[in-house]
């Protein structure tokens, strides 16, 4: 095959996936790795004031938030679309305690909930189905991290955060595995 054929091949095709809803979705690949830097933030956080279960917590997150990432970087490939990753924004850095933490990620979570939201009214308002349909994994995902993240804040305001309650609990949330997070799964 000659290779100018090739080419118009690649660079010369109409775009599959519809302008304004690839821009969203880059913008949303830089929402999810801006969470892995916030959670990792935290994890170094916890770690510096010993407590080692909440640090292997936001640790775990902060790679699922990659995985979040990635997802959608591979989406818009598959889609032929261009792949534009932006500047990430350094995170917040100055934590108080595991309390306020907790009730800033429930905070930037239903954040994150909002512009998933968004991302599905773009897509049906641009007849989008196939983003529609494969954005409704995410839409399931906020919904499992909200109530993760508040099955904690529930344990914290129950119990309080006395050391021997932190100790306890630094130990629950230390069990967390990470389980590659995949679009298939
Ligand atoms: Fe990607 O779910 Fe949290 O931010």
């Amino acid at each position: 095959m000659p290779s100018h054929f090739a080419i118009y091949t690649v660079y010369g095709g109409a775009k599959v996936i519809n302008k304004k809803v690839e821009d969203i979705l880059n913008a949303q690949i830089n929402k999810e790795f801006y969470s892995a830097y916030l959670y990792l933030a935290m994890s170094a956080y916890f770690d510096e004031i010993g407590l080692k279960g909440f640090s292997n917590w936001t640790k775990v997150q902060a790679k699922e938030e990659v995985d979040h990432g990635m997802i959608l970087f591979d989406y818009i490939i598959e889609r032929d679309g261009n792949v534009d990753l932006r500047q990430i924004e350094a995170p917040e850095k100055n934590f108080e305690n595991p309390s306020q933490i907790f009730d800033l990620i429930l905070e930037h979570e239903k954040h994150v909930t909002d512009s998933i939201k968004c991302v599905a009214e773009l897509s049906e308002d641009e007849c989008d189905m196939a983003t529609r349909h494969f954005i409704n994994w995410y839409i399931s995902e906020q919904v499992e991290e909200e109530a993760t993240v508040s099955d904690v804040i529930k344990m914290l305001n129950m119990f309080g955060t006395e050391n021997p309650i932190l100790y306890h609990l630094d130990k629950e949330l230390g069990k967390r595995l990470y389980k590659p997070h995949t679009y298939k799964n």
